[in-house]
């Protein structure tokens, strides 16, 4: 090995999401660099996405890197990324990280990576992609949220934006500009009552979903008008939470499989959504090909929940048609090179790639360099707010550096 490569040191801490809830941030040593990742948390969770912390939560995470990861990974390689996740893997024991934690292996796992490009003096992004690699990502962001990231907001989790203009300092720019529009357009429509903010900084309402939409589809219309570009509408459903007994439980209804599957179609084919993520439970394979088979020429169908990153569960996807969309989140997996594998088999596949932020996050911003990395087809990480910033603001940095 390079002595330059050589791991020297590594700490982690406790540190606050944007949700108030701690997490970990981790530093790896090298002789003449330093890299710092922390990771953030999902509150809707796919059953199959590695455990975030132990059962003992944050501390525990911390007792387990000092007891057992500190000396250990000391006098290792950080250039051989797949050697350094492994040995993580290894230490854990466990399939889904449940001793150390999802996130502190997450962090451990970035964070030797940032150590390499600080070392070469490379962006994160031309280390894992490669620096011919100049595809930008689009970014879409939330602009009404419920589900699990609100206090009685619509049972759909997520309505996006995400503006196409050829430039990402335009789309993200513009992007915002909707999410604004749409405060106004709440405040408006619902004089008396307060209008909130969810987890990502998207507005919450009690307008039922398809009133909510109908407030996104205006401002969309307004705001392309104005500024002259075009702004597609995306649905993260995130379906597995409103799913009991077979049925969907919207907040006036509930729909059977069948229904819940015509109505993910007629968002396409009445309502003009373009992206569409999670419109079924995590387990139905079946049900997420049968609406690829009818709107998937037509509209990303994207899987969050139902593939978690995993390599093995995209793969299965990829044999039964089920999406035509991969959204992208290392902390479900739990490594940077198991990510890698997993992006490798969706771009192998002839899909698209999303790569995502969490509901609760850091101000870390590594997911901007990996949308890049990846080729991916867009960033989803919000439209405003100062933890989902630092991703948008590192992509128009990305971008005037191209
Ligand atoms: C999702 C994500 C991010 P969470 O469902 O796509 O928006 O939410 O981090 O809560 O899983
Ligand atoms: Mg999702």
């Amino acid at each position: 090995m390079q002595e330059e490569f050589e791991i020297v040191n590594s700490k982690v801490r406790k540190v606050l999401d944007s949700r108030g809830n701690p997490t970990i941030e981790a530093e790896i040593y090298l002789r003449d660099s330093v890299g710092r990742c922390s990771s953030g948390s999902g509150a809707s969770t796919g059953k199959t996405e590695v455990k975030a912390f132990p059962k003992g939560g944050v501390d525990e995470s911390i007792k387990f890197f000092e007891d057992s990861v500190k000396d250990y990974i000391i006098g290792l390689n950080a250039f051989d990324q797949i050697s350094f996740d492994k040995n993580l893997q290894e230490l854990d024991g466990t399939e889904d990280f449940s001793a150390m934690g999802g996130n502190l292996a997450t962090s451990l796992s970035v964070a030797n990576a940032k150590a390499v490009a600080n070392h070469l003096g490379i962006p994160l992004y031309a280390l894992v992609g490669g620096y011919l690699n100049r595809k930008m990502p689009r970014p879409i962001g939330n602009v009404i949220g419920g589900g699990k990231h609100s206090r009685n907001g619509t049972t759909i989790q997520e309505f996006l934006v995400s503006t196409d203009s050829g430039s990402a300092l335009t789309n993200i720019i513009t992007n915002a500009r909707v999410h604004r529009k749409i405060g106004d357009l709440l405040s408006e429509r619902m004089v008396g009552q307060s209008i909130g903010v969810g987890d990502e900084r998207a507005w919450t309402t009690t307008l039922d979903d398809l009133d909510a939409l109908d407030v996104i589809k205006e401002a969309v219309k307004e705001i392309s008008s104005e500024t002259g570009h075009k702004i597609e509408i995306g649905i993260d459903l995130a379906a597995s939470n409103f799913y009991r007994d077979g049925k969907y439980i919207y907040r006036k209804e509930k729909k059977s499989r069948d229904e819940q599957i015509e109505f993910v179609k007629s968002l396409r084919n009445e309502h003009g959504v373009t992206f569409i993520e999670d419109p079924l439970d995590e387990t139905d394979f079946e049900g997420f090909a049968e609406i690829t088979a009818s709107i998937g020429s037509k509209c990303v169908i994207v899987g969050d929940d139902i593939y978690t990153t995993n390599p093995e569960r995209v793969l299965k996807g990829i044999e039964m048609n089920a999406s035509n969309a991969v959204l992208i989140k290392v902390n479900q997996i739990g490594t940077l090179s198991r990510t890698y594998e997993t992006v490798d088999i969706v771009r192998n596949a002839g899909w698209k790639t999303v790569v995502s932020h969490r509901s609760g996050e850091t101000t870390d911003n590594y997911i901007a360099h990996l949308a890049v990395a990846f080729g991916s087809y867009m960033l989803k990480t919000g439209t405003i707010g100062g933890e989902r910033l630092a991703k948008l603001n590192e992509l128009t940095r990305i971008e005037e550096s191209f």
